[in-house]
């Protein structure tokens, strides 16, 4: 959004249904986050939010948190998403805004999910509503880009994660020990965050083989994710930690072998088309977002591949002088925060942009 710019009302309470609908970020996915605002004679009447997965839409909650319904016949909606066209685990919200005779409805954004994807808007103005779409449009759709990646792209949301030495090492050569600890202690538990704000976290075999990572969260509250290590030819041994059956887990392989409890072998074929097959699976198993955090030759491949959406990179100061070269990515830093003192940069690919 540019410097200077003068908001419209619209605008305005589009920006209130951002606000809302952030309220829903640790418990409404996979389903979106969405905001509504009701607005009456010039002033804000209700207002509601998509607090849990499986739980009332934002259309719902802000219907019912007005006590005097008769005035909706006089207001306008604003919803930051598309209003739903169909029955999943709640009825259609395009209905009942038609049955409570709503006669406006202004939309942020279009929900890409193949069920509705344009069938609410349809709805509406076949029942006589007038309807505007797309205000605050950019911003609507990067509050919810891991839903929106998910659903348009038919792939999770790809973040890129690694820690490269100032002069651009992610670790030293070697054959065993312990990697470099290139992350602080502090930087370290911001990883854990992160993984547990992912569905899946992906690994290459060499970094399973090298160092025998539980990939679990620890140092953060959450949900462990769901873990995918590369191995072509099985050769992770069965005492590492990968392999425990603790964590959801699944071995890409080419070999066949027979999954366990939590363990479980996908077959796919090894060519120039692995991370689409790949993530073509991921998607039909309804893992909406991963992060891949190496080595650098898995990194690399899906920034050759362009098959990646953001990504963050732990800037040390430390220096190696030698060792594994960290992934090259082009041009496209959006900024660099600060974690601890410590410099991330963060890139972002194609239009995804920081939300607001
Ligand atoms: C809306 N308002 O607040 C949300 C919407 O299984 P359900 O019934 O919860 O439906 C989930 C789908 O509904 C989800 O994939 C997305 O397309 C839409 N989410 N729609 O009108 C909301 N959360
Ligand atoms: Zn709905």
């Amino acid at each position: 959004m540019e410097n200077n710019r003068i908001f419209t009302q619209e605008e305005i309470y589009m920006a209130r249904c951002i606000e809302l609908a952030r309220k829903g970020k640790c418990e409404a996915s996979p389903n979106p986050m969405v905001g509504a605002v009701i607005v009456c004679d010039g002033k804000i009447i209700g207002e509601g939010y998509h607090r849990i997965c499986g739980d009332a839409h934002a259309e719902v909650n802000a219907i019912n948190s007005i006590k005097d319904k008769s005035k909706l016949k006089q207001s306008t909606i604003y919803v930051s998403l598309e209003p739903c066209s169909h029955y999943g685990k709640t009825p259609p919200c395009a209905d009942l805004i038609i049955e409570k005779g709503i006669p406006k409805v202004v939309i942020g954004c279009i929900d890409p999910f193949a069920k509705v994807a344009g069938r609410g808007i349809k709805k509406l103005q076949d029942a006589g509503i007038e309807v505007t779409v797309g205000v605050l449009e950019q911003e609507c759709s990067n509050l919810n880009k891991r839903f929106i990646t998910f659903h348009s792209k038919k792939r999770p949301y790809i973040i890129l994660k690694w820690a490269e030495s100032s002069d651009g090492f992610l670790d030293v050569k070697r054959t065993g020990g312990h990697p470099i600890a290139l992350s602080t202690p502090m930087t370290n538990m911001l990883v854990h965050k992160r993984r547990a704000e992912v569905d899946a976290i992906i690994v290459g075999t060499r970094t399973a083989l090298l160092d025998n990572p539980t990939l679990s969260v620890r140092n953060w509250y959450g949900k462990d994710p769901l873990r995918v290590v590369i191995d072509r030819t099985l050769k992770i041994p069965e005492n590492f930690h990968l392999l425990d059956d603790k964590i959801k887990t699944w071995i890409v392989t080419e070999k066949e072998h027979i999954n366990s409890n939590n363990t479980c072998y996908k077959k796919l074929p090894f060519t120039d088309d692995l991370l689409p097959e790949l993530l073509a699976e991921l998607h039909r198993n309804n893992i909406q977002s991963i992060m891949v955090e190496g080595g650098s030759v898995l990194l690399q491949s899906f920034i050759d591949k362009n098959l990646w959406d953001e990504a963050f990179i732990e800037k040390s100061a430390i220096i190696l002088n030698d060792g594994i070269k960290a992934p090259h990515i082009n041009g496209k830093r959006h900024f660099i925060d600060f974690h601890f003192c410590v410099p991330i940069l963060h890139y972002y690919n194609g239009n995804n942009v920081p939300a607001l």
